[in-house]
C-alpha cells in the first residue's frame, strides 16, 4: 500500500520525497483534496505535526515531518539504494550537499522570496544581504559543478534531488536567466535534472521566472526586472514596516502608458530572397529523390547574406547514457525552440548505436548570427558548442547536406534518431 504525504501537489517540499520515491519504486502518493491552511490545521494534522507545516509522510510506524528527513526515509525503504551513494565518503558527501542546499541554498532563497510574497517585511538591504549571500553559495556551487555532473559520483543521489528541489523554487521565482546566466554551470545541472523523467513526472514543466516575483502589496509597485539596490544616499530614514510600501517613483513608471513592444530586429534586416517557409514546404513534401529535389532545392533557395548556417555540437555527450533520456533532452530542446519558428529551421541528430550518444545538429538562422533572443531565453544553446559553417568550404557544405537529409551511416555511426525543428 502506498504512504500518504500530505503538502499540496505543487509544494517543491513534498517533490523531494516523490522524486526519491520515483527514482526507488517506493509507491508514496499525495492525500487527496489537500487544502493548504485548511487541511494543515485540523487537530488530527496537528497530532502528526505540531507545527502544522507540511509536508508530512504517514508511515505504518507513525509520521514524519521535515522534508529533507522524510526524502531520506523514503530512499532507505529501498536497501543499498544508489540515491545514499556506495561508500562511507560518498554518503558523508550527500549529507554534505543537502546540508548546503538548505542552509546556503534554500535559506538564502527564502529570504529573497518570502519578505517579496508578504511573509515577513520587505527590508532593502536585507534583501540585498540575502542574494549577496546566494552568489556566493551558488558561485561554490558552480565551481563544483563544473567539474562534476552530480553533486556526488557518477549518477544522480538524493542529494541532486534535494538541490534540485531547492533551486527550483529560486528558478520559477526569483533567479532570472540574467541571474543564472552568471552560473552557468548550475543552469546546466539544474536544466539537466529537471528533464530527468523521474524529476519531470513530478515537477512537470518547469519555466524560469522572466522577471523577480514583485513585492505584493495592497498597490503593487512595477518591479524592475534584477533585485531592487537599497537607496543609501539622501534617504529619509522610515520604519522598518514603510519600505513594505511601494516607492513613489515604482507607482509612476506603473502608471505610464505601456510602451509597443519593439519589433524582433531580425524583422528589420533587409529582405531576403530565401523564404523560410518555402524551405521548409520543400523539405516537408520532398518524399523520394531528397537529394536531387530537396537538397538541391535548399542550396538553391539558400542566401547566404540573409541567412547563417550552424552546426552544434553537444557539449556533454558523455552523460548521453539512456536512449530516451538524450531523445527527451533534444526533444525538449527543440520544444523550446518554438521561440524562434519564425526564423530558423534546424536538424538534431542522435548518434551512435551504442551510448554514450552523440547529439550534433544543424541550424539555418536568419542573420549572420545566432539571434540574440534565442541565446538569451533559450537555455540550452549554451549545452552546445557552436560553429559557423562556411559555404565555400566544400566539406562542410556536404556536411550541411548530410544533416538535412539524415544521411546515414553519419560520419561513421548509425542513427538513433534525427529530429527537425520547422
Ligand atoms: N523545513 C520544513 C519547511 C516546511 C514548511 O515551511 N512548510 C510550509 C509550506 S512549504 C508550510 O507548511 N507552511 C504553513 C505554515 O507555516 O503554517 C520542511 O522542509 O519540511
Amino acid at each position: 500500500m502506498a504512504l500518504v504525504l500530505h503538502a499540496g501537489n505543487s509544494n517543491k517540499n513534498a517533490f523531494k520525497s516523490l522524486i526519491a520515491a520515483a527514482y526507488s519504486g517506493v509507491p508514496v502518493e499525495l492525500v487527496k483534496n489537500f487544502e493548504m491552511g485548511v487541511s494543515n490545521k485540523t487537530p488530527e494534522f496537528l497530532k502528526m505535526n505540531p507545527l502544522g507545516k507540511v509536508p508530512v509522510l504517514e508511515t505504518p510506524d507513525g509520521p514524519i515531518f521535515e522534508s529533507n528527513a522524510i526524502a531520506r526515509y523514503v530512499t532507505r525503504l529501498k536497501s543499498d539504494n544508489p540515491l545514499y551513494g556506495s561508500s562511507l565518503i560518498e554518503y558523508a558527501h550527500i549529507e554534505q550537499w543537502i546540508d548546503f542546499a538548505a542552509t546556503e541554498i534554500d535559506t538564502n532563497i527564502g529570504r529573497w522570496l518570502y519578505p517579496r510574497l508578504g511573509f515577513g517585511p520587505y527590508l532593502p538591504p536585507a534583501e540585498e544581504a540575502a542574494i549577496s549571500a546566494l552568489k556566493r553559495a551558488l558561485g561554490a556551487l558552480n565551481t563544483h559543478l563544473a567539474s562534476n555532473t552530480y553533486l556526488v559520483g557518477h549518477s544522480v543521489t538524493l542529494a541532486d534531488i534535494i538541490m534540485t528541489c531547492n533551486l527550483y523554487l529560486g528558478f520559477i521565482r526569483v533567479l532570472t536567466k540574467t541571474f543564472t546566466s552568471e552560473f552557468p554551470h548550475v543552469e546546466r545541472y539544474f536544466w539537466t535534472m529537471v528533464n530527468q523523467p523521474n524529476f519531470h513526472k513530478i515537477m512537470g514543466e518547469v519555466k524560469q521566472a522572466e522577471a523577480v516575483i514583485p513585492v505584493q502589496s495592497a498597490r503593487k509597485p512595477s518591479q524592475p526586472k534584477e533585485p531592487v539596490k537599497p537607496k543609501t544616499k539622501n534617504e529619509p530614514k522610515k520604519e522598518a514596516k514603510e519600505h513594505a510600501k511601494p516607492k513613489a517613483e515604482d507607482a509612476d513608471e506603473e502608471e505610464e502608458a505601456p510602451k509597443p513592444k519593439p519589433k524582433n530586429p531580425l524583422d528589420l534586416l533587409p529582405p531576403s530572397k530565401m523564404i523560410l517557409d518555402e524551405w521548409k514546404r520543400l523539405y516537408s513534401n520532398t518524399k523520394t529523390n531528397f537529394r536531387e529535389v530537396a537538397i538541391k532545392g535548399f542550396w538553391d533557395m539558400y542566401d547566404p547574406e540573409g541567412y547563417s548556417l550552424w552546426f552544434c555540437d553537444y557539449k556533454y555527450n558523455d552523460e548521453n547514457t539512456v536512449s530516451f533520456v538524450t531523445l527527451n533532452k533534444v526533444g525538449g530542446f527543440l520544444q523550446r525552440m518554438d521561440l524562434a519558428r519564425k526564423y530558423a529551421f534546424g536538424k538534431m541528430l542522435v548518434i551512435g548505436s551504442e551510448p554514450p550518444f552523440k547529439v550534433k545538429g544543424l541550424w539555418l538562422f536568419r542573420g549572420q548570427e545566432i539571434p540574440q533572443f534565442v541565446m538569451e531565453e533559450c537555455y540550452d544553446m549554451e549545452l552546445y558548442e557552436w560553429t559557423k559553417v562556411d559555404i565555400s568550404d566544400e566539406a562542410q557544405k556536404e556536411r550541411v547536406s548530410q544533416m538535412i537529409e539524415d544521411q546515414e551511416p553519419f560520419e561513421g555511426e548509425a542513427l538513433l534518431d534525427a529530429k527537425c525543428f520547422k
